[in-house]
């Protein structure tokens, strides 16, 4: 196959005279294709055949074990001038980075199949969705970016109708971290990924091209790209609410999304609509309201923890057709991790289970597969026009101080609460873990640009005319003097979503605190859980002493951003500060 689009046809070949391929395979995205596909991952031990009794279509691919995680040490987006990738980025010029890169690919796919993968990121006749091609050389890649995406035949005919597309060009190199790098080049809507096969460097259309590219172009465009799930809420009259929540890798985005109300919730009426769980883009409609579309097809899933009692949506989700990556087997061959029944006799990377070893399955270990199997999976999901969100909610892992949910006066300060956010590190990237980082609307490994600039962006959708969500900061996180978590969490979370609905439509009066607006006593339903009143109060407590250690932390981070951070979130920060003072004096 070929392109009639002379620049695609021309990029395709200048890359395969750079990396010299025994063959070029342009992908149709047909299912013939991907049974093709895994017979030939089959044979290779790419993959491995999972019980297709208990698990149809289902396979296990082994990483090797150095190639596990995101590697935000090798990642940098290189624009011309340093300052626009700003401190929160690594940054490296154009010049340099292509050559160095370009070094790496020449001849890297000498006697393999470079494969060509035409992909529509949201609905295929969505405004709001945009195309890239991705050319690999893992088959791997291909089968995981035909779920997670749009791609084959329809994506390439877009592509060739608009003339636009970004460029991603990613080999597995020889999996050595040494020779390892994620390089983005926004200005030229361009990636170049080298030396590893794990999904957030290698599946480009996820983190390179939905969050950093998309990020660069949205705020040249007047919308948002952002580390969002999306989920609607149906109250017993039929009436849904969407809302896009921001938390950083491996917290629960895919929970929360595919939540399970609580049986009392159930009976009563209530539903719960899985839009997205990781990635939304986000533009302002004709009525002022953000609408919202989850580019995405399908899910690249944390393994450890799902559950039955975490996520029972998700367990069936993935009982089919899924691609497994670094899971552990069970004696009769299914995938496990911990968090499930049963027991493990084969770790991650195919040796017999020692919990000498470590866990069975690696931390991050992960499911791909497509949206549309999720019992609570939304049509909407394929609304060109997208949902409209109603409520934002940013959080964190906060074992201390942060209540279990506050919300934001007004935009400018919701920007503020979203610049602030924090968390404990968790093992989606590589590094220590659980150490409290800054992670400003979880963008800080995903933002493709300026930090202050990004604030900026966000704050100027705040103009007349605009009807825009309410902003709320949630923490399911909290843990008691004994280490354990003093929030139920899972379903449960549908408590604080129905307060946030009840805020959004004015049904609920909350109580003003200096951080913000928190439940007032009785309004959030709390009815069949086993908390005691301490607990409660612990949990929607406004600690001010310790906030006004942490806006003074806050203030630390915001100034890291020099010159370029706006001076309306450094008031915000001063105001909330002052409110704390002379709350503390009072
Ligand atoms: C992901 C991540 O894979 O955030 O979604 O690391
Ligand atoms: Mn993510």
């Amino acid at each position: 196959m070929s392109s009639k689009l002379e620049s695609l046809q021309r990029w395709v070949d200048e890359v395969a005279a750079l990396t010299r391929p025994a063959k070029i395979h342009w992908c149709d995205g047909s299912d013939a294709e991907y049974r093709q596909l895994v017979e030939q991952m089959l044979q290779t031990g790419d993959l491995i055949e999972l019980n297709q009794e208990t698990h149809p279509g289902c396979y296990l691919h082994r990483s090797s074990p150095s190639d596990v995680a995101r590697v935000e040490h090798l990642t940098f987006v290189c624009t011309e001038d340093e300052q626009d990738a700003g401190p929160n980025n690594h940054w490296m010029s154009p010049t340099e980075a292509h050559t160095k890169m370009d070094a790496l690919f020449d001849g890297c796919m000498e006697g393999r199949t470079m494969y060509v993968i035409p992909y529509c990121m949201g609905p295929i006749d969505s405004p709001l969705a945009r195309c890239g091609v991705e050319i690999t050389d893992s088959p791997y890649v291909v089968a995981n970016m035909r779920t997670m995406t749009r791609m084959g035949a329809a994506a390439q005919a877009r592509i060739e109708r608009e003339g636009t597309f970004v460029k991603g060009l990613h080999s597995t190199g020889e999996l050595d971290p040494e020779r390892r790098f994620i390089m983005h080049f926004p200005e030229e809507l361009t990636i170049k990924s080298y030396g590893s096969g794990y999904g957030g460097n290698a599946l480009l259309g996820k983190k390179c091209h939905a969050l950093r590219i998309a990020s660069f172009q949205a705020k040249s465009e007047g919308w948002l790209a952002e580390h969002m799930l999306i989920v609607g809420i149906e109250n017993p009259k039929g009436e849904t609410h969407y809302v896009a929540a921001a938390f950083p890798s491996a917290c629960g985005k895919t929970n929360l999304a595919m939540l399970i109300p609580p049986e009392g919730y159930r009976q009563d009426g209530w539903k719960v609509w899985t839009v997205g769980d990781d990635i939304c883009w986000m533009r302002p409609g004709a009525d002022g309201r953000l609408y919202a579309i989850n580019p995405e097809a399908g899910y690249f899933g944390v393994a450890p923890g799902t559950s039955d009692a975490t996520n029972p949506n998700a367990l069936t989700t993935i009982a089919r057709d899924t691609i497994f990556t670094n899971v552990a087997v069970t004696a009769d061959n299914q995938p496990w991790w911990e968090g499930l029944p049963g027991e493990p006799v084969t770790d991650w990377q195919g040796r017999p289970y020692d919990p000498a070893n470590g866990p069975a399955a690696h931390p991050n270990s992960r499911f791909t597969v497509s949206a549309k199997q999720c019992p609570t999976w939304s049509p909407r999901a394929e609304d060109s026009q997208g949902v409209p969100i109603s409520a934002i909610v940013f959080g964190g892992r906060r074992p201390s101080l942060v209540p279990l949910v506050f919300q934001a006066r007004d935009w400018a300060h919701g920007v503020l609460v979203g610049a602030a956010m924090g968390s404990e590190t968790t093992a989606a990237a590589t590094g220590a873990v659980g150490v409290l980082r800054r992670d400003s609307m979880a963008m800080k490994p995903f933002a493709g640009y300026h930090y202050g600039d990004y604030f900026r962006h966000w704050l100027s959708f705040d103009k007349p005319g605009a009807k825009l969500p309410k902003i709320f900061h949630v923490n399911w996180f909290r843990k008691g003097e004994d280490g354990r978590f003093l929030w139920p969490g899972y379903g449960d979370n549908l408590r604080v979503l129905e307060w946030m609905i009840d805020r959004v439509e004015g049904r609920a009066k909350g109580r003003q605190t200096p951080i913000g607006i928190v439940p007032s006593e009785g309004e959030l339903k709390l009815d069949g859980l086993a908390l005691d009143r301490r607990t409660i109060e612990t949990l929607l407590d406004v600690d001010h002493n310790g906030w006004s250690d942490e806006l003074a932390a806050i203030g630390d981070y915001l100034q890291s951003f020099g010159e370029r951070l706006p001076d309306e979130l450094q008031a915000e920060q001063q105001r909330i500060a002052e409110a704390l003072k002379t709350a503390e004096a009072a």
